[in-house]
């Protein structure tokens, strides 16, 4: 980096001291916004970027709820409305107890410039609380998420800022928070995405972060004349992400060879296709643990504890849990076994380290920003179907995330494209949505 961009990185460490999150994400962009800079002089005195990391409003409140014994807790909720330039603030609420304002204003950040390169017309924003949804009853969770939007509901609309799921929060915590911002507005709006299907939600939601992940490993592959066929393919979590992708990748003719929980992987030689999604999907939507039913119903699944499952022999990894999973150590093992392509589905799951050799190993490297946006691409398709008071087929939404999920690699390549013809997706994903929020900030003045 030049001198003028680390003084830049210096002083938003010394402002931001204590977010290492934050200023991971935050460091990894400014690597390439230096180059557009550099280019660009117009945007520098603009200070576009500082402006850019500087989230416009952040909201923190209290959120008391009362458990099934009648006891009362009391957790920390959030909203971080870090742009507006291109639309309604945009981005998911996580509900987990490591939720804290650094891994909220990085993954606001990020959804900023991962909404713009979607072509939507969407701000970003992102939000969530430190309450842990494990081991709830279904009317803790119903409390939990009336008294989060009793405080919520003042600074959103479906004008204003539109959240949606992330960890922790499905299409049941979308539901409750639905009925509590109905209720206190009075008005039926497309507030939330994700919603139920009979209620104004779209169809292809739930499974879109997962189809849109491996519509761009199709991409990727692409470009070195692969294909998913045959493929043995390692993914991390067993969420609502690795769902869609696992769901896809098997429908392509991958076989997807792992799935993981906090304490560990699961091996299944045999592929989780078929039922065994099916499995996974139903233990999840009521909030069970996945690792040990699956291994106990399915006899060919081994568990092996402690381990990230980066260790298997793959073609190609898929990261689906949270940030930072994946690390040097991780990273060494795939390209030691010969893995060709790391796709990020989590936000930043991979340390800057491990891109680092990803990258510099010849990998094909898909980075979350880019990789991942097919979920809040059709959170974008849901606002619009409930603008039009009409709902689109399941046929007519695939389409349309496929076509986004192309065009956002086209993006990658254009501004990616090194002299040695090869493609740095990391600094493409970057530049290209930077660029977008950049210029639409120049438009509207200094506000
Ligand atoms: P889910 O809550 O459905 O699943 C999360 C998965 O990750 C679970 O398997 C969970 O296991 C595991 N996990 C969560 N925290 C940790 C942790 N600290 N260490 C290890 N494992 C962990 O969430 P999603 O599938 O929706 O989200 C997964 C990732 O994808 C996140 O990074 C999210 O930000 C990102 N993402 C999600 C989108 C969406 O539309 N939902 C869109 C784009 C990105 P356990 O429950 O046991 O902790
Ligand atoms: O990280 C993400 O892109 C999401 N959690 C989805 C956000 C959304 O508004 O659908």
């Amino acid at each position: 980096m030049n001198a003028s961009m680390q003084e830049l990185v210096a002083g938003v460490k010394e402002k931001n001291s204590g977010q290492p999150e934050f200023l991971q994400a935050v460091e990894e962009v400014a690597a390439s916004v230096e180059l557009v800079y550099e280019q660009y002089p117009e945007y520098r005195s603009a200070k576009v970027f500082e402006r850019m990391i500087e989230p416009e409003r952040v909201i923190m409140f209290r959120v008391p709820w009362m458990d099934d014994q009648g006891e009362i807790h009391i957790n920390r909720g959030f909203r971080i409305e870090m742009s507006s330039a291109l639309g309604p603030y945009k981005g998911g609420l996580r509900f987990h107890p490591s939720v804290n304002l650094s891994i909220l204003k990085f993954l606001a950040f990020e959804q900023v410039l991962k909404n713009s390169l979607t072509s939507l017309s969407i701000g970003g924003g992102k939000g969530g609380s430190d309450f842990n949804p494990k081991g709830k009853s279904d009317n803790e969770i119903m409390r939990f998420c009336q008294s989060f939007m009793n405080e919520l509901f003042r600074y959103i609309g479906p004008n204003t800022d539109v959240p949606a799921g992330d960890i922790g929060v499905g299409g049941r915590e979308i539901g409750y928070l639905f009925g509590q911002y109905k209720k206190l507005k009075n008005e039926f709006t497309g507030v939330l995405t994700g919603k139920g299907l009979s209620w104004g939600g779209s169809l292809i939601r739930p499974e879109a972060t997962g189809f849109g992940v491996v519509y761009f490993v199709t991409e990727l592959l692409a470009t070195r004349q692969e294909s998913l066929e045959g493929k043995r393919v390692a993914l991390s979590g067993f969420g609502n992400v690795a769902w869609g992708a696992a769901l896809k990748l098997s429908e392509l003719g991958a076989k997807v060879i792992t799935l993981s929980g906090p304490d560990g992987y699961i091996i299944d030689e045999e592929g989780v296709s078929g039922d065994k999604i099916d499995f996974m999907r139903t233990l999840r939507m009521s909030n069970e643990d996945v690792v040990a039913p699956y291994v106990h119903k399915f006899s060919e699944a081994k568990f092996v504890s402690g381990k990230h499952p980066w260790e298997v022999q793959c073609d190609i990894a898929i990261p689906c849990a949270t940030e930072n999973e994946l690390n040097e150590q991780d990273a060494e093992l795939l390209v030691q076994n010969k893995c060709i392509c790391v796709c990020e589905a989590a936000n930043m799951p991979c340390t800057p380290q491990a891109v680092e050799i990803i990258q510099n190993a010849g990998l094909l490297y898909g980075p979350s920003k880019a990789a991942n946006a097919g979920g809040v691409a059709v959170s974008g398709l849901e606002m619009s179907q409930n603008a039009m008071k009409l709902m689109w087929s399941r046929e007519e939404v695939d389409k349309r995330l496929h076509e986004i999920m192309k065009a956002i690699h086209q993006l990658c390549v254009k501004h990616g494209q090194k002299k040695d013809g090869t493609v740095d997706y990391l600094q493409g994903a970057n530049i290209a949505g930077f660029l977008r929020v950049a210029d639409a900030m120049i438009d509207q003045g200094l506000v």
